[in-house]
């Protein structure tokens, strides 16, 4: 990639005379410092060439005012020289289970993340966070204790700078379509799914959005790839969020400056295989 820029955007909304009890989720407007409540809209990020600046920030502009959870009122867009050469790593493979309820989601859940080690009590954690909804970024779990370990936890951590080739991004873009799931919020959970998943102290993820009209979610681990879960809510629902279950004695400033910091970029693609049963997903993780 030539010249690679590290794009963000964040979106937010005031909430005018909001009543108590009301957004739980509402953080206070600090830039202007005033007590405002806002509450998080939208927010994407991805590493491009800078010749693709312009049309990527004029499509995060469109998404922001476009949205689902509302229009929002104040948009920030960054715009980052990337100095370090980015790790290359492989996309995950994807596939999609049968799901057709949220409490068969969850007892989804548990089972793939089970397989994988993460405790009860982890799992648990993760999905009062995702019921709460709300947050900007993700909460960071420990997979056995289930201790949540982010030191902001209104915002979360944002996994940042990540992004793919475009020979890559036109491969998984055809593996995608042959499964008719080619769509940009599929492509970008995959792209992001996969960073998190290439740091050696991540063991899962799970992901459910916050977005009232998206009811697919997914969990995703480097052990059995990126595992799409149909129904995980219910529409109309405002939860949602991320959770990334990491290692026991992992060091969370070392797993945060690689999800926030260290630039990423996907060059090979793992297949996507379409919808396949849970047992012989789980089975992979045996092998
Ligand atoms: N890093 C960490 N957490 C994030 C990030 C990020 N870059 N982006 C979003 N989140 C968190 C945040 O709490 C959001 O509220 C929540 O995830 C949901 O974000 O294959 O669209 O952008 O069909 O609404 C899954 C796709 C889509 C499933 C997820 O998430 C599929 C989605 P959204
Ligand atoms: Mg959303």
């Amino acid at each position: 990639m030539k010249k690679p820029v590290s794009i963000r955007m964040r979106a937010s909304k005031i909430i005018q005379n909001p009543r108590p009890g009301e957004s739980p989720g509402a953080t206070k407007l600090k830039t202007q410092n005033k007590n405002i409540p806002e509450i998080h809209i939208s927010g994407a990020e991805g590493i491009y060439e800078s010749s693709e600046i312009f049309g990527t920030v004029k499509k995060y502009i469109q998404r922001a005012l476009r949205h689902p959870k509302g229009e929002a009122d104040r948009i920030v867009i960054t715009i980052e020289d990337i100095q370090e050469k980015p790790e290359s790593i492989s996309s995950l493979p994807v596939s999609t289970v049968t799901c057709n309820t949220p409490i068969e989601g969850r007892k989804i859940i548990k089972k793939l993340l089970h397989s994988i080690g993460v405790s009860t009590r982890a799992v648990n954690t993760a999905l009062s966070i995702l019921r709460k909804g709300a947050m900007r970024g993700a909460a960071i779990i420990t997979a056995e204790s289930g201790l949540r370990l982010e030191p902001d936890r209104e915002r979360g951590v944002r996994a940042s700078r990540l992004g793919i080739s475009k020979s890559a991004l036109k491969r998984l873009g055809a593996g995608l379509s042959r499964c008719g799931i080619n769509t940009d919020i599929v492509r970008e959970a995959v792209i992001l799914a996969s960073k998190v998943a290439a740091s050696r102290e991540v063991i899962a993820e799970l992901c459910m959005s916050d977005d009232p009209d998206y009811t697919t979610g997914y969990v995703s681990s480097q052990r059995f790839g990126y595992v799409r879960i149909p129904n995980i809510k219910s529409v109309e629902n405002r939860s949602g969020g991320r959770a990334f279950f990491i290692r026991e004695a992992a060091d969370v400033e070392t797993i945060i400056d690689y999800l926030e910091r260290t630039p990423v970029i996907i060059d090979s693609i793992s297949p996507c295989r379409g919808v396949t049963g849970i047992d012989e997903i789980i089975d992979c993780v045996n092998k």
